[in-house]
């Protein structure tokens, strides 16, 4: 239903747009049009492993600091927003982050877009509301959140009795803000759980493998035993990628052949996971086209067939989405939350796009935590969500 009324308010507000813009905006510059991302597993990665046919368990022995060698090392960046980390974050071993510039492009939606119409705009008046509208649709936030927010900040100047175009801009990003503290809820890893099993899923070439690298490596830090299990046996490639990251990361992976039966490998997995008193399993899926229907019923059995070993699992399903895909990021966690498997979301890429606002659009439409963010190819780069310093970084 909610979906309906997001289609209809898109149409209605998009119609709207283009009238405003046709009528004013003939010389603005067009929004910048990112080139599709780079999708496809590098084959230097894949190519530098040698296949193993048979079911293993592989525990490379190379010391950790491999992996520092093995990865470019990442460019520190000056701090500029004093982040507050709340205390359940770091327990897990995080640190304040900076992501002014990781997000930039995002900012270049929002926090400019604001300036622009604010150093212009000096009262508050429907067409300021108009043109924050339109910036907000730009942004990839949604027509339902869209909505959401500028009646919030309505609601909240007339409580105020503030009239200043200030007082809009600051109501806009409270607005912003506690909208994204919605989905605000940290992966928190209950010990109690042995292992504590997170299953990632979402289709082809979002990031799900290299998420998985970035939490195995996150999780090890936090002095936790972690395995991995390949349980995306469709490609060859994709198993031999997450070989790689755990040997990269000293992590063992659970694998079998390609095209083996997925549940059965990660059943396998937790079963190995329970034997060796490991802490963290992170099982890999298959991300074929979410459009086709067997992959949902794929991912139902998986959990079912998880079940038998242990009644609580899996722990969490999180979906991984590429935020530079907007709208499409959007029909895919539809998709994947009808067979009401997700808890968490992890959006990566938010480094190269300018579609930031994505978030916002998840948060109206489904409330589904946002575990983490990407911000970059490298292990490291795997950010807690956290809606303030988000906020701050493309509103800045
Ligand atoms: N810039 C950037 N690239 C990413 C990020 N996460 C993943 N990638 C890249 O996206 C591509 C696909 O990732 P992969 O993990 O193989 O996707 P999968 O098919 O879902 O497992 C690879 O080239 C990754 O390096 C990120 O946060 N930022
Ligand atoms: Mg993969």
């Amino acid at each position: 239903m909610r979906h309906i009324l997001t289609e209809f308010l898109n149409n209605k507000l998009m119609i709207k747009f283009f009238k405003r813009k046709n009528q004013k905006q003939k010389d603005q510059k067009p929004i910048d049009q990112q080139p599709a991302q780079e999708q496809s597993v590098d084959p230097s990665v894949v190519d530098s492993v040698q296949s193993n046919a048979t079911p293993t368990v592989e525990t490379p022995n190379e010391p950790a600091t491999q992996v520092e060698r093995s990865i470019e090392p990442a460019v520190e960046k000056p701090d500029v927003v004093n982040t507050v980390v709340p205390p359940e974050l770091l327990a897990q071993g995080v640190e304040p982050h900076q992501l002014n510039q990781q997000l930039a492009k995002t900012n270049d939606n929002f926090g400019k877009k604001m300036k622009q119409i604010f150093s212009l705009k000096k009262k508050i008046d429907e067409d300021l509301f108009e043109e924050l509208e339109t910036m907000l649709l730009m942004a990839d936030v949604g027509a339902a959140a869209t909505m959401e927010v500028l009646e919030n900040v309505r609601k909240s100047l007339k409580r105020s009795h503030l009239s200043d175009t200030d007082a809009v801009f600051d109501a806009l990003k409270d607005q912003l803000t506690e909208l994204a503290q919605v989905v605000e809820k940290p992966l928190i890893i209950d010990d109690s759980k042995q292992p504590f099993v997170i299953l990632v899923v979402g289709v082809n070439g979002v990031g799900k493998t290299t998420t998985i690298a970035k939490l195995a490596r996150k999780y090890k830090g936090m002095g936790k035993k972690v395995m991995l299990a390949a349980g995306d046996t469709f490609r060859a490639a994709a198993v031999e990628q997450l070989k790689t990251w755990g040997e990269r990361e000293d992590i063992p992976v659970m694998a079998q052949n390609t095209g083996a039966d997925s549940a059965s490998v990660i059943f396998d997995a937790m079963a190995s996971a329970k034997a060796r008193g490991i802490d963290v399993l992170i099982a890999d899926t298959a991300g074929r086209l979410h459009t086709q229907a067997n992959l949902m019923q794929e991912l139902e059995k998986i959990s079912r067939v998880m079940r038998k070993n242990d009644a609580t699992a899996p722990h969490e399903t999180l979906i991984v989405i590429d935020g530079g895909t907007g709208q499409n990021a959007i029909s895919q966690v539809r998709e994947f939350n009808k067979a009401n498997l997700l808890s968490g979301v992890v959006i990566t890429k938010l480094d190269g796009t300018p579609k930031g606002g994505v978030l916002f659009n998840l948060a109206a439409e489904f409330g589904i935590p946002v575990r983490f963010i990407g911000v970059g190819e490298k292990s490291s780069d795997l950010k807690p969500f956290i809606a303030k310093d988000f906020v701050q970084a493309i509103i800045n």
